[in-house]
């Protein structure tokens, strides 16, 4: 099995009981396909029920006499019209659908109901999912509707096809062959996403080229456009910020120039005309070396609200990206919130500030960025990274289920308890009027999308996620690997334990304690943690540990730089306090004496030294519970997930040897009796940093 098919398998239930108990309560399928949202809920529900029953199942106009699932919309079935759902439909709104059982003329139906084609179809996948996962349908009443907004994928894909931090093969979007050659995968892209609530897709790299916004390029967005249209998936650019001066022969990009306002009004009629529901812009701007109206004096918050301005007719957002960091502060951590808090109320209705869920980047673990909580009049989104930039790219296993709900959960205490991060995001907490999460994708031509094949449950998890933020990570992982393996117990539960400790082990082998970006510069793969001579300072790792003879740890209280007065209270209490601070982020905010003693017992040498050995284990343990499973799933994907699990160890024994070596130099310190002694010394590590990775990818 090449694992093209992703969670949208649709084998024979293999159980057969339960398949004969949806065969005996599923005989037909009503729905009038009048519309192309309506023919693909046709298409999908009819390879659905026919592969899950192993029996075709006949579609209808009309209710006939047979026990059947009826699909429809208050406007295209009088079914559905006939069974007052108006209330309960007007609660779940635009996207949300309802499925229950109904008894209409002594027969008991399923329906699917939605007041749109959308919801229709976002019901149907649930519906599908219900028997994937071999729920019992009896009584069945589900109400849903998403969480939030805007739901969208960030592709870092160049025009070139290659795709920054993407580890998955070339871009899916065929440039050169746009807008004739219709791709195949384009459908199967949008049908994916679809299955999981995804309702965007920004096709390009936020480093971004400003020829997209060409005709030309603007005509082959189009044609994507047209095929993600009725999977309910709109296209969004990024724009770069001086578009005017380097495509559209202006002087300059200044915000203020009325030139310059005008050009971005003309632009985005003129892509309204090939793409009549395009969602907006994302913008990258004085990130990175990004231009941006900084470059001109000009504020963030003047610069969005150009652009900002000239989408406001057509319901276009933009969606502004606040992941700045200068090399003159102090503190890399302070940025995005030092910069943007002052900017709060400034941004036109339409902007929303896209914030990485940790104040740094994306790394293994991340306290929860205090943007989130700070900003009560600009609308807030979240942006999450599923491709694994810092997590052994496509070559580790990495759930991040665990991640992205421990981001999502943290509680900023903006109004009191129970601010979640979520409940910020979903516009509860400050009610914004546009909210949003975007995840950057992890997709790319590989035949299995993500390169590992567990790089999907990353994709899955982020769109779950993204429709409803209550799930646990736990639920999720069962959803899909009943989804994508299979459900027998004595593969269920290994695959779920593998899943549910991978993060945790790849924070113990790289970065444990609250250690951050020790990778070496530039590719993000393997370890460096001596870095210290490069052109900027924010760009090596001792900025981050800040190891010395003494301890280890940046310090961040008010005898450091004092991030930490960025929460609210108590948030910002239980950081300052080193014996409050949760140990996985003690090294975020203190710097620790080597000698500390931590709740083990252990000093904090110890300990630091016992976690990375730990991390390795944990691989370890991984690829003995993955080998327990030999023989329940097809050769393949076995074979291959064994395969990469052996490259992940290796590569534990790398960082951990890499780490403890180096931290050692500034300890002084033995590793402690009864751990495996390293093999190299730490000149072969520091050689390993230049040729390793080049072997790897
Ligand atoms: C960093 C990546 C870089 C991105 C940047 C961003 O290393 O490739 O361009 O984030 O998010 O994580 O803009």
């Amino acid at each position: 099995d090449d694992g093209y098919r992703l969670w949208l398998r649709y084998d024979q239930i293999s159980n057969e009981e339960v398949r004969e108990q949806y065969r005996s309560s599923i005989g037909e399928v009503v729905l009038n396909d009048n519309s192309d949202t309506f023919a693909l809920i046709k298409e999908e529900i009819t390879k659905g029920l026919s592969g899950l029953l192993g029996k075709d199942i006949p579609v209808n106009s009309q209710v006939t006499d047979n026990p059947s699932l009826i699909i429809g919309t208050p406007s295209n079935s009088n079914v559905i019209s006939s069974l007052d759902l108006t209330e309960k439909l007007k609660s779940v709104g635009n996207e949300g659908f309802l499925i229950e059982q109904h008894e209409i003329d002594g027969e008991n139906h399923f329906i699917i109901a939605s007041s749109t084609d959308i919801g229709a179809l976002y019901g149907t996948f649930h519906f599908l999912r219900l028997l994937q996962t071999h729920k019992d349908l009896q009584d069945i009443a589900i109400e849903s509707a998403p969480k939030i907004q805007h739901r969208v994928l960030n592709h870092w894909d160049n025009l070139d096809r290659t795709v920054e931090r993407g580890y998955a093969g070339l871009s899916l979007w065929e440039w050169k062959t746009l807008p004739n050659y219709e791709d195949p995968r384009y459908k199967d892209y949008a049908r994916a996403n679809a299955s999981i609530g995804i309702n965007g897709t920004v096709l390009n790299n936020v480093n971004a080229n400003p020829n997209m916004l060409t005709e030309q390029y603007i005509k082959k967005a189009a044609k994507l456009a047209d095929i993600f249209r009725p999977y309910g998936i709109t296209v969004y650019f990024s724009a770069n910020f001086f578009a005017p001066s380097r495509i559209g022969g202006l002087e300059n990009s200044d915000p203020l120039n009325p030139k310059v306002q005008q050009w971005w009004k003309d632009k985005v009629d003129q892509i309204y005309k090939h793409i009549p529901d395009f969602g907006g812009f994302l913008v990258k701007a004085n990130s990175e070396g990004q231009p941006g109206p900084q470059d001109y004096g000009r504020s963030h918050a003047e610069g969005a609200n150009v652009l900002a301005e000239a989408l406001a007719p057509h319901d276009g957002i933009v969606m502004w990206r606040a992941f700045v960091y200068s090399p003159e502060q102090e503190d890399r951590f302070r940025e995005g919130y030092d910069e943007f808090v002052p900017l709060d109320g400034e941004f036109a209705d339409n902007v929303i500030l896209q914030v990485k869920n940790g104040p740094i980047d994306f790394q293994p673990r991340e306290p929860f960025h205090p943007l989130f909580g700070a900003l009560p009049e600009t609308n807030t989104m979240m942006e999450l990274q599923i491709t694994q930039e810092y997590f052994g790219f496509s070559n580790h296993l990495a759930y991040l289920g665990p991640l992205y709900t421990e981001a999502i959960n943290a509680d900023t205490y903006a109004k009191g308890e129970g601010s979640t991060v979520a409940k910020v995001i979903d516009g509860e907490v400050f009610n914004y009027e546009h909210t949003g999460i975007a995840g950057v994708a992890n997709t790319g031509t590989n035949r299995n999308w993500t390169g590992h094949p567990f790089g999907q449950s990353n994709w899955y998890a982020f769109g779950r996620l993204a429709w409803d933020h209550t799930l646990t990570a736990e639920e999720i992982a069962d959803n899909w690997i009943r989804m994508t393996f299979s459900h027998e117990q004595d593969l269920m539960e290994p695959v779920k334990e593998i899943m549910m400790m991978s993060r945790e082990a790849g924070v113990r082998y790289r970065n444990p304690l609250g250690l951050t970006h020790l990778y070496a510069q530039g590719h993000h793969y393997g370890p460096a943690p001596w870095t210290s001579e490069l052109s900027r300072p924010d760009w090596t790792a001792v900025y981050y540990h800040k190891a010395d003879e003494e301890g280890i740890g940046f310090d961040r209280t008010e005898t450091g730089s004092n991030a930490i007065e960025q929460y609210h209270p108590p948030v910002k209490e239980k950081f300052d306090e080193l014996e409050d601070t949760p140990e996985e982020y003690l090294l975020w905010f203190h710097h620790v004496s080597w000698d500390h003693e931590m709740s083990t017992g252990r000093t904090l040498w110890e300990e630091l030294v016992h976690r990375y050995y730990q991390g390795v284990e944990d691989v370890r343990e991984m690829q003995r519970k993955w080998a327990s499973v030999e023989g329940l799933i097809d050769q393949e994907r076995y074979d291959h997930v064994e395969s990469l699990l052996e490259i992940q160890e290796e590569d534990a024994i790398w960082w951990r040897n890499a780490c403890v070596l180096y931290f050692q130099t500034h300890s002084g310190k033995p590793i402690p009796e009864g751990y495996e002694k390293p093999e190299h010394s730490l000149e072969y590590y520091k050689e390993l940093e230049e040729t390793h990775h080049i072997a790897r990818f």
